[in-house]
């Protein structure tokens, strides 16, 4: 086989061929299905070259028949292979019939049209539409549709498509149709059908021009009782696109459906959002605050496709983050305006700098925009999903959000309906601003994580304050040199003797106590003057531009800034920044052998936190949360595993022995048993409270131990029972831990979902023998690799979060990886290239890891490979 090929985005092309209404009819049978196509074709008014063929993408598929005009083509006039359908003469304009047969109960990669419990479902975004029938795949061919489903009336009730229903009736043989048409013109890759014994729960909504919106969710009947949480996001959502964007629905029928087997989060099909159901169902006994919280921001996210990705789509796939990056934009402002906004933004961040920094650390690093790819599978990544919501992010700030406004409505309305590009964005932005942008644009297309280094001092004599910054942006595997970047940074300069925000004056202009300044060279000199008193910078308030910020802050700045910062984020910043430094020491004591000794401003300031009346308890929640293993060993050059995780236990200990009775009164004051809600005062008292508990179980405290087990027993809540369940888990009281674990098994064991939870649970415990557990977990008839979700639960987990023992040095954690990856390239390649991620990252570790691990990718290697893991595996081995 030859090597697959990447495409370029230098190289795009028009298509020759315009679809202008396409008509699918499809008739259900789980080995062969049948799919009749009538394409309404035209040329290109700009692709007038002679004897251009018709090329269709189709894989898959068997073709049974095609014809033009109504004429059957002869052997002579077309030929097919895995990937096309060539007919070599077309005329200007033409109807394509064809048909073919495929088999969805054989389609394990989840993409095209497959089954998940027996019921037919579809992907096709981004290219699973061509294993549907023979098409231009590509998302600049928009046209309307009209769906007819055929299938068995008894074992398939509903059948559902884009659009609207328009006919419906019964066929012999026990089997009944139902005809779906889409008025709006879209690329087949927002294409969807499904069709099972589902059941729904409706509602409605009234948009602002007054139209009336059916909303149905549709789920499997068992699931009736989990959906008021989706439906009541969703209206939230439809009414804050209005209010905020000026943004309506516009079809008279929105519906969500749950299915089992998915491989992402879900799916904006044009008025058919699916929906894996781990992103839709929840109910206050079986999810957690934190999946309360991701199903509404989900829910939002794919609605608001609606606009920002369904009626303005992408030009080509290298324009991903047209959609992606201004679509998480608009999910993460619809979060942060419905529940707690610094919470908001230090969980996005935190996540951010662990993973998408990582990304670009690593031998997978691409721009926002892409300038090629081999497989677009393996590019729905962090970057193109946050660092362009960071990026529209800073356009927003730089504009105010007036303007942004203004740039938005432009582009919705200049381009509605049509498939465009970055430049198209940005460019309402510059024409509603007259702000230059062109420096800006670097960020779309350079990759890697832009480094500040960042220095100051005060000058008593002249009352100012100097501030020097300097940017470089690493090298990345195929971008040597890099350009400087326009960063906006956004400031404060808070006073060491009033704790206040000082008044900023830069080159004469007035710019107040919190502002934005621009850096857009190498290296830039900004002089304060008449600041009045020494101050400690805050910089990069809010992280007002996604790069790593580097300031010779001291420990008792970090600390004061800690107590004084006027910016949330900062404040929980400096905290953060306070205690790498604590943990920075205790690392390298661990590896020289060394005593360890716990940094007692550490302490200070945990106890003056704990002790302080902090009215938002969600950031007291964050600011009392260590930095992630997964984010330590970032900051690292060479990434100790074993190190960090003693180094960091130390430290929760330490503050667990030292301040002990203050975690207890936190945990006794946010103990309540009023009933569930799923709002932000509750959310942030359980945060408060199983934080404290967790620093007290990291000391196995028996007062501690006794209210866990409580917890757990009282089985008030989701998020109290996981909480309490996982402590227990990771504790030595395996006499406590297994008891529940097996009652918890027991009691939810025809609940998929919580299964999930239950697998995660085990595999993150710190204890040696997890490697033998998660082996014995896989064998478990709750375990499939066939479903995405418990690949992730079980091995995804494991495989990052569970540092120390994935990375066990006898090399068997990387054994067990490639394993699974081999089994599923064969089976899901998507899902395959990205649970590999763990192995790619060698580079960050000591040469006997390093070792063990690129053994480990060349074995995988070895292998026939899917495009998906071959591109993956092709890079990490490169590196
Ligand atoms: N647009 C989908 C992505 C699905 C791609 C799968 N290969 C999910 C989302 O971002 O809303
Ligand atoms: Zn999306």
């Amino acid at each position: 086989m030859s090597a697959p090929q990447p495409i370029h985005l230098h190289d795009y092309q028009l298509p020759a061929y315009r679809v202008t209404h396409t008509e699918l009819k499809f008739d259900l049978s789980p080995s062969a299905t049948r799919v009749v196509a009538r394409l309404h074709l035209e040329r290109h008014s700009e692709r007038q070259e002679d004897n251009l063929p018709l090329v269709l993408n189709g894989e898959h598929l068997k073709l049974l028949r095609v014809a033009i005009d109504g004429q059957e083509l002869g052997a002579g006039e077309y030929s097919v292979d895995a990937e096309t359908l060539t007919i070599f003469e077309v005329p200007q304009r033409f109807l394509l019939d064809t048909e073919v047969e495929i088999a969805p109960e054989s389609n394990t990669a989840l993409e095209g049209l497959y089954l998940s419990n027996g019921m037919f479902c579809t992907q096709c975004e981004a290219e699973g539409f061509r294993r549907i029938t023979y098409y231009p795949d590509r998302p600049d061919v928009m046209a309307t549709f009209s769906t007819t489903v055929i299938g068995d009336a008894a074992s398939l009730p509903v059948l559902l498509s884009n659009g609207n229903p328009v006919e419906r009736g019964e066929l012999p043989n026990g089997r009944h149709f139902v005809t779906w048409e889409d008025p709006f013109p879209k690329p087949c890759y927002l294409f969807a059908l499904v069709a099972g014994d589902l059941e729904k729960v409706e509602d409605r909504f009234t948009t602002m021009s007054g139209r009336d919106v059916t909303l149905q969710i549709w789920v499997e009947k068992e699931n009736l009782d989990k959906t008021d949480h989706a439906m009541a996001s969703l209206k939230r959502a439809m009414k804050w696109d209005e209010d905020t964007y000026g943004r309506e629905y516009d079809l008279d029928l929105f519906m969500i459906v749950a299915v089992n087997d998915f491989n992402m989060g879900a799916m904006e099909n044009k008025g058919l959002n699916i929906f894996n159901s781990a992103a839709v169902l929840t109910h206050p006994l079986t999810a957690t605050d934190a999946a309360f919280q991701r199903v509404e921001g989900i829910v939002a996210h794919e609605y608001f496709h609606n606009w920002s990705g369904n009626r303005v789509t992408c030009r080509d796939w290298f324009q991903l983050s047209l959609k992606e990056g201004f679509t998480v934009f608009r999910d993460q402002s619809f979060s942060a305006d419905t529940n707690s906004a610094p919470v908001k933004r230090i969980e996005d961040v935190s996540f951010f700098r662990t993973a998408q920094f990582a990304e670009d650390a690593g031998p997978t690093a691409h721009p926002v925009r892409p300038d090629h790819y081999i497989e677009i599978s393996n590019f729905y990544t962090l970057t193109i999903y946050e660092k362009g919501a960071e990026v529209v992010r800073m356009l927003r700030n730089l504009l105010g959000w007036e303007a942004f406004r203004k740039g938005t409505d432009l582009y919705f309305s200049r381009f509605d309906g049509q498939a465009v590009t970055i430049e198209d964005f940005v460019g309402c932005m510059h024409e509603v601003s007259g702000q230059d942008l062109s420096q800006f644009m670097s960020w779309y297309s350079q990759a890697g994580t832009p480094e500040i280094d960042a220095n100051g001092h005060y000058d008593y004599a002249k009352s100012e304050y100097h501030l020097t910054l300097r940017q470089r942006t690493p090298a990345t595997p195929d971008q040597h040199e890099k350009l400087p970047l326009h960063i906006p940074i956004r400031l404060g300069l808070v006073g060491t003797k009033s704790g206040d925000d000082l008044e900023m004056t830069l080159d004469g202009e007035t710019l107040g106590k919190d502002a934005v300044i621009h850096l857009r060279e190498e290296e830039q000199n900004f002089v304060f003057t008449g600041i009045a008193e020494a101050p400690v910078p805050s910089l990069l308030r809010g992280f007002s531009a996604p790069v790593k910020l580097r300031f010779p802050y001291g420990r008792e700045d970090l600390a004061f800034l800690l107590q004084h910062d006027s910016d949330g984020f900062n404040r929980w910043d400096a905290g953060q920044r306070l205690a790498m430094l604590a943990l920075d020491d205790l690392i390298a004591a661990h590896r020289n052998g060394v005593e360890k000794v716990m940094d007692v401003r550490v302490v200070d300031a945990f106890r003056t936190l704990l002790t302080a009346k902090v009215d938002d308890k969600a950031v007291l929640a964050e600011m009392l949360t260590l930095p992630s293993e997964a984010y330590i060993a970032e900051q690292q050059p060479v990434v100790d595993v074993d190190a960090i995780h003693a180094a960091r236990t130390f430290v929760k200990q330490s503050l667990a022995v030292a301040l002990r009775d203050e975690f207890m009164a936190v945990y006794g004051d946010h103990q309540s048993d009023v009933s569930y809600a799923p709002e932000p005062g509750q959310i942030a008292d359980r945060a408060l409270k199983n934080v404290a508990l967790s620093y007290l179980m990291s000391i196995e405290d028996e007062e501690a131990v006794a209210l866990t087990q409580q917890q757990f027993e009282a089985d008030h809540n989701m998020t109290d029972v996981r909480a309490a369940l996982t402590l227990l888990t990771h504790s030595s009281r395996s006499d406590l831990a297994d008891p529940a674990l097996k009652a918890f098994g027991e009691k939810w064991a025809h609940d998929s979902l919580v299964m999930d939870q239950w697998f995660s649970i085990q595999v993150t415990r710190p204890q040696p023998d997890v490697l033998e557990r998660l082996k014995f977990l896989m064998q478990h008839p709750a375990f499939s690799l066939k479903n995405p979700n418990k690949v992730r639960a079980l091995i995804g987990t494991f495989a990052s979060q569970n540092r120390v023992n994935f990375h066990r040095i006898d090399g068997e954690g990387y054994q067990l990886l490639a394993d699974v990856v081999i089994e599923l390239n064969k089976l899901n390649p998507e899902i395959a290239a990205r649970i590999i991620t763990p192995l790619t990252r060698w580079q960050r570790f000591d040469e006997t890891r390093q070792a063990l691990m690129k053994a480990e990718l060349e074995r995988i290697r070895a292998e026939e490979l899917s495009p998906n893991v071959y591109e993956v595996v092709e890079k990490a081995l490169a590196a």
